[in-house]
Order: structure tokens, then sequence, then C-alpha cells
């Protein structure tokens, strides 16, 4: 008998008995050996393949379970697969140490194909019954199942029968990856002569899936000094560069970074008064983000003295572009600059570092009319 087997079963590896396979695509069914509830007959090959669709997945469970028992099932079995995925191996009546029956186990198929392979060799020894299984389509939790970080949503999840959608907390927006929540970020332009930058909801993780550029601009004669905060925390890589996200900086023609990992670029002198920052971020990862100060310097102009017999103000010992000095005289003299005079004069520090003009000689005032009426009849002139 059992030399018998061993043939059958060698034969069987090289000329296999024909399989045949039943399509089934409904939402539920039921399956059950040939001839159920009589005992089933013996070279049998069947096998259900079960179909849902997407977003859809199979739980099967058996209402009558009885096959021939054999070690590992060797004889006669049932199989249960998903894709190539072999998920259990059944027969018997009963549980032993080698061979398992479904008893009231439920299987789930991973995905929304299931498959169930029954085999009988060519002998039953016994009558056995068979089975009889149900099997039904069921939703997909996505959100309680996809923990996979590169298929989850980042904020909200919202299942729903054969699907799932994410959405975004308030003040971010859905890529288009339909999945991951970004924000609108190109629009920020700095115009303040010093100020503060960070990432997007720092000092909590950055939103990902962004590009976020920021813009200072000064008028010419400025030049910006950024200054990146010790908290430093972006993706990176241990091998490439910056991969998936960074910082890049452009200053006039000067270019800074790619900066990424958790080493704080610190200062850079820019030397230019316009300056923009432009940060990228991929669709994953939790990373603080950045912080940095800017402030800027105008061009210094050198420093002056206040002509004879006069003062200027405000006195400061260096003075750097947009300050403004106001020269008066002492009482009985006035201020005079080739031949005209004045009370109060005022010269402003240039962006080039130089003067808007010289500083005016402080002489004795002389008969106040004559030079008073000059400007007003120039004047009168130009406007006829
Ligand atoms: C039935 O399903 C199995 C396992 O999923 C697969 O290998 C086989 O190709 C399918 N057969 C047909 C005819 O689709
Ligand atoms: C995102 O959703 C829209 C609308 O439902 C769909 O047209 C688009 O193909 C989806 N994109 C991706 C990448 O899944
Ligand atoms: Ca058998
Ligand atoms: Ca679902
Ligand atoms: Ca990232």
């Amino acid at each position: 008998m059992e030399l018998t087997r061993v043939i059958v079963i060698l034969a069987q590896c090289v000329w296999p008995l024909w399989t045949q396979v039943i399509h089934l695509t409904d939402m539920y069914g039921t399956i059950k050996s040939p001839n159920f509830p009589e005992s089933y007959p013996k070279e049998i090959e069947l096998q259900w393949n079960i179909t849902v669709p997407e977003g859809y997945q199979i739980r099967l469970y058996f209402m009558h379970f009885d096959i021939e028992p054999s070690y590992l099932c060797e004889y006669d079995y049932l199989k249960v697969y998903s894709d190539t995925e072999e998920l259990a191996v059944f027969c018997g009546k009963e549980n032993t140490d080698t061979e398992q029956v479904p008893a009231n186990d439920i299987i789930v198929s991973p995905r929304n194909v299931l498959s169930v392979a029954f085999r009988s060799d060519f002998s039953n020894e016994e009558r056995y019954s068979g089975f009889e299984a149900h099997f039904s389509a069921v939703d997909v939790d996505e959100c309680r199942d996809r923990n996979d970080e590169d298929l989850a949503c980042d904020h909200f999840c919202h299942n729903y029968i054969s699907g799932f959608y994410c959405s975004c907390r308030y003040g971010f927006l859905l890529h288009s990856d339909n999945r991951t929540c970004k924000v609108e970020c190109s629009e920020s332009v700095y115009t303040e002569r010093s100020g503060e930058i960070t990432s997007a909801d720092f000092p909590k993780p950055y939103p990902k899936s962004s590009d976020c550029m920021y813009r200072i601009e000064l008028e010419e004669g400025f030049q910006i000094t950024l200054e990146f905060d010790d908290t430093f925390d972006i993706e990176d890589h241990p091998e490439v560069t910056c991969p998936y996200d960074f910082i890049k900086i452009n200053a006039g023609d000067k270019e800074f970074g790619p900066f990424c990992g958790e080493q704080s670029p610190g200062k850079i002198q820019t030397g230019s008064n316009t300056v923009s920052i432009l940060f990228h971020s991929d669709n994953s990862g939790d990373n603080l983000g950045w912080k940095l100060t800017y402030t800027s310097t105008g061009s210094e102009c050198s420093p002056l003295a206040a002509p004879l017999n006069g003062h200027l103000e405000p006195l400061q010992s260096n003075y750097v572009f947009k300050d403004h000095i106001m020269l008066t005289c002492d009482p009985g003299y006035s201020l005079r600059q080739g031949d005209k005079e004045f009370e109060h004069y005022q010269i402003e520090c240039q962006r080039d570092g130089k003067w808007s003009s010289d500083v005016p000689l402080c002489k004795k005032k002389e008969s106040q009319r004559r030079h008073r009426s000059l400007p007003s009849i120039l004047t009168n002139q130009i406007l006829s």
C-alpha cells in the first residue's frame, strides 16, 4: 500500500494531474468538496480562484471539515493561497501535532485575491465527508491597517467601503499624491532690515511635499547676514548629499548649500541685498526644521567733523547707509555752500559709502534780507 502511494506520488510529479480551476468573482459564495455532503471522490485536483474588487479582502471560514488525515497532509489536503503566499494547509478531522484543521478560524486574505486548492489522492481508505466553506468580501480598513508611512495618510484618514481618502489639517493642502499635506509658502517676502524666518510649524516637524521660497529684499547698499539657530534638523542620508530635504540659498550671484542634517550652517555673510532661501521637503520623515535670524548692515561712510562755529547731530562713531546728519551753526553764523545760505543743512550717507555732499562752512551772517530773497526770486523764474 505505502509503496504504491509513493509510486503514484512520484508519477504525479512527472505527470501532474490536470487541475480544474473555478473562477469566482462574486462578493460572497460557498465552496464545497465534490459530492458534498456525500464523501468526495478520489483523484481530484480542484482550485477555486476568488477575486473581489480592489479595496476589499476575502474572509473564508469553514462550516464542516473532514478530509483524510495523513502525515503533513501528504495524501489529501486543502491549501489556501493568496497570490503565491501559502496561508494554510489543512487535512484530517482534528488538530494534531503535525496536521491542522480550520476549526473556527477565519482566514482573511492580505489582498483582494484568494485561492483554495483541494486534492485527493488515488485512494480513500474510509469515507470522508469533505468540507463546506463560505467566503465574503470585506472592506479593507486602510486607516487602521496601513501602518507603513509611505502608504498611510499624512494627517487624517477616512475609511469607506472599498476605499479610503486622506485630508489635511486647517492651513494645509492635500498634495497631488492624495496622501501628504503641503503648505503654500512661496509668497513670503521680507523687506524689514532684520527679521526671523523659520520652517513652517517650527519647532514642530515641517510639512512634507513642500517647496517653500523665502525672499529677503532690501535696498541696494545693504548687505544681509543670515544666522541659523543651533536647533537644526533636516532629513539627510549618510552617503548621499541631501537627497530628500534641503535648504539652498541664493544671494546675488552666490550660492550657499544645499544644507541638511543636524549640523547648523551657522552664520552666513551673503554680501548681497537680496537673498532667496529655498526649502524643499519630500513626502516622508518627521524632522524639526530650522530657524534663522537675519540682519543687514549698510555701506559705511567716513566719520565727519563738525564745521568751525557749528555742530552736527547725531554724533556717532560711525555712519552707515541711510544715516542722516543735521548741521547747524552757532548763533550769529549761518551755513554757506557756494553762494547759498542755510539755517540747517542735512547730508546723508549714500549706498556707495559716500556722503551726499561736503560739509558746508559756518560763516558770520551778513544782510539777512538780501540773501533770503534770492532763492524765492530764482524759484519764481523757474516756475514762470
Ligand atoms: C489561481 O490562483 C493561483 C494562486 O493565486 C495562481 O497562481 C493561478 O495562476 C490562478 N489561476 C488562474 C487560472 O488564474
Ligand atoms: C488623486 O485623486 C484624484 C481625484 O480623486 C485622481 O484623479 C488622481 O488620479 C489621484 N492621484 C493619485 C496619485 O492617486
Ligand atoms: Ca485519499
Ligand atoms: Ca476601506
Ligand atoms: Ca523628508
